[in-house]
């Protein structure tokens, strides 16, 4: 197709010469017009991945729906244009949707755990418990099931006992309870908020859900229905950020860190035992960008015991937060070049360039991201805008991690047909799809971001970009060699299953 390319550019440049030629004008700006659509069809991310007979066919049962979804014109907007918040009810019924929800999507590569169940599942299934409490401090609101520090005694009241008392309106009141770990119920919703009011909200939803997640049976209840959103969605491996805080039980007995890794192995391979074709989980040890070089050290240190007592499970770090209102990675980068830990720095997976502006050092943070030798960028939404960078990042193969409805939500990008994803895709950056905190924003799994990145990050593409996303999502896994071919076994299967189904369609059709 380069060739044809060529060829069209040749003609013209052969003609304008010569008006005598017999080549009308108007054939030749077609033929160079053809000649572009054709190259660029096949340039980006997907544009060349082999396909077979039946994902040929898969291919255009794809392509007829989503040109069907993306023209129809009896609203003012295509969904993929509309925040997810207006649009979710509208993707459940799109066909696209379905389809991508039948996709085997291979590897899930940044979730943080304590936000990716839905915050409908936690009211109500944990605020019915007999345990769960909620506790009142200058208008803010935590659960709990023990009493907090910052959280006395009398501020402190069962949720049964409320709900009791609001017995004539308790879809109101457990929807008040969801407000307080939903991005959708919140305020700064309805106005135009910041993005700093929206991070405001964003780090309630951690504080409140915070209490919940230290008590083990609910902490075990709550990652076992996280496995099952996931696998339900067909996702078969999962790298989840995960501070590793204390839990504590029904006897008041306190867990550590590396206890803590324990019962979440032990809860995977319960999982995997229930669920074979599942694969498994490992875990990246994320801390708050909130805090002082000495906490850093200490996180370091318990990276590496976590690291050597569970190789292949805990496999690396990062740091979290709001970037432009924190500490940069630069002002972090002596101790993260050399940590004090015997076996050098861990695999970094570092969070960087989820900002819009440039205004402080932490804009740089995907610079320095890149200078830490960071194996995957979470977002790297900024990005674009550092030209020498790029190029680097495609070179070493750094995958970044796109999170679309994240990035809607907190505010970088209204209109997700305007993501910069869209030029990662464009130059053969490699991305990931994946969905960080589905639970505070009304989501599930991480199908809602697929659509997205299907219908208006990659309009124009078809079953190689999906082949393309689901394989690179093992590709750029933490996964050994042994374990890749296991989950390759898995994914080979199901991704044939998916696209028979597909190509049936397509006769269906026909
Ligand atoms: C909560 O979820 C658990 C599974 O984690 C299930 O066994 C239990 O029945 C659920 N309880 C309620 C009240 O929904
Ligand atoms: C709760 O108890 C503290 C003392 O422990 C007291 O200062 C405070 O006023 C009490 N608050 C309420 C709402 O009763
Ligand atoms: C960060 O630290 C400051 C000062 O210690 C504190 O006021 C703030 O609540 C912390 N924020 C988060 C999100 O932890
Ligand atoms: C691969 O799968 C086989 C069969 O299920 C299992 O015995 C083996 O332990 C797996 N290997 C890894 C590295 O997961
Ligand atoms: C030390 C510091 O500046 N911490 C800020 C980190 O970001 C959060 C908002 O996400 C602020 O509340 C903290 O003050
Ligand atoms: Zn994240």
């Amino acid at each position: 197709m380069y060739r044809g390319f060529a060829a069209s550019v040749l003609i013209v440049l052969c003609t304008t010469g010569s008006q005598a030629m017999t080549i009308s004008r108007t054939k030749v700006y077609e033929d160079i017009r053809a000649a572009i659509v054709d190259a660029e069809a096949g340039f980006g991310l997907g544009g060349k991945v082999f396909l077979n007979a039946d994902e040929l066919r898969a291919d255009r049962t794809l392509r007829a729906m989503k040109k069907n979804e993306l023209q129809s014109s009896d609203r003012d907007q295509p969904v993929a244009g509309m925040h997810f918040f207006e649009a979710k009810s509208l993707i459940e019924t799109s066909a696209v949707f379905n389809a991508l929800k039948l996709m085997p999507k291979g590897a899930i590569l940044h979730l943080h755990n304590s936000a990716a169940v839905s915050s409908r599942w936690v009211i109500r299934n944990l605020t019915y418990r007999q345990e769960a409490k909620l506790c009142n401090v200058e208008d803010r609101y935590y659960f709990t099931v023990r009493t907090l520090n910052n959280c006395p005694e009398n501020q402190t009241r069962p949720i049964r006992d409320m709900r009791k008392e609001r017995q004539k309106d308790v879809v109101v009141f457990d929807e008040w309870l969801e407000s307080l770990i939903n991005m959708k119920l919140k305020p700064s919703r309805a106005g135009h908020a910041t993005i700093d009011q929206l991070w405001m909200d964003f780090e309630s939803c951690f504080d409140a859900i915070r209490g919940f997640l230290q008590y083990k049976p609910f902490f075990e209840a709550y990652h076992r229905q996280l496995l099952q959103e996931f696998h339900n969605d067909n996702v078969y491996h999962i790298e989840l950020r995960t501070s590793l805080s204390k839990l504590f039980d029904g006897d008041g007995k306190e867990y550590g860190p590396v206890e803590v890794a324990y019962i979440l192995h032990r809860i995977v391979e319960d999982f995997r035992h229930q669920s074979p074709t599942f694969h498994g989980v490992k875990l990246i040890l994320s801390k708050h960008k909130n805090i002082t070089d000495k906490e850093l050290e200490g996180a370091l240190k318990l990276y590496e015991s976590l690291s050597t007592s569970f190789p292949g499970f805990v496999v690396g770090f990062d740091l979290v937060g709001q970037e432009d209102m924190n500490r940069s990675l630069k002002s972090f980068a002596p101790l993260l070049l050399q940590p004090p830990i015997p076996s050098g720095p861990p695999k970094y997976f570092f969070h960087a360039g989820e900002i819009v502006g440039y205004a402080s050092e932490a804009d740089e943070n995907v610079i320095d991201a890149v200078l830490l030798d960071t194996k995957r960028i979470g977002h790297g939404y900024a990005l674009i805008k550092h030209p020498v960078l790029w190029h680097a990042v495609r070179r070493k193969q750094i995958v970044l991690e796109v999170c679309p409805i994240s990035n809607q939500v907190l505010g970088l990008v209204r209109d997700l047909r305007n993501h910069p994803a869209g030029f990662y895709v464009s130059q053969n950056i490699p991305i990931t799809i994946t969905s960080d905190d589905p639970g505070f924003w009304d989501a599930s799994g991480v199908t809602y971001d697929y659509y997205y990145a299907f219908m208006a990050i990659a309009p124009r593409a078809g079953i190689g970009f999906l082949k393309q996303l689901v394989w690179d999502s093992i590709r750029y896994s933490s996964l050994s060699d042994a374990e890749r071919q296991n989950i390759t076994k898995i994914m080979e299967k199901q991704w044939a299953l998916f696209v028979r189904e597909m190509a049936r369609e397509n006769r269906a059709r026909n």
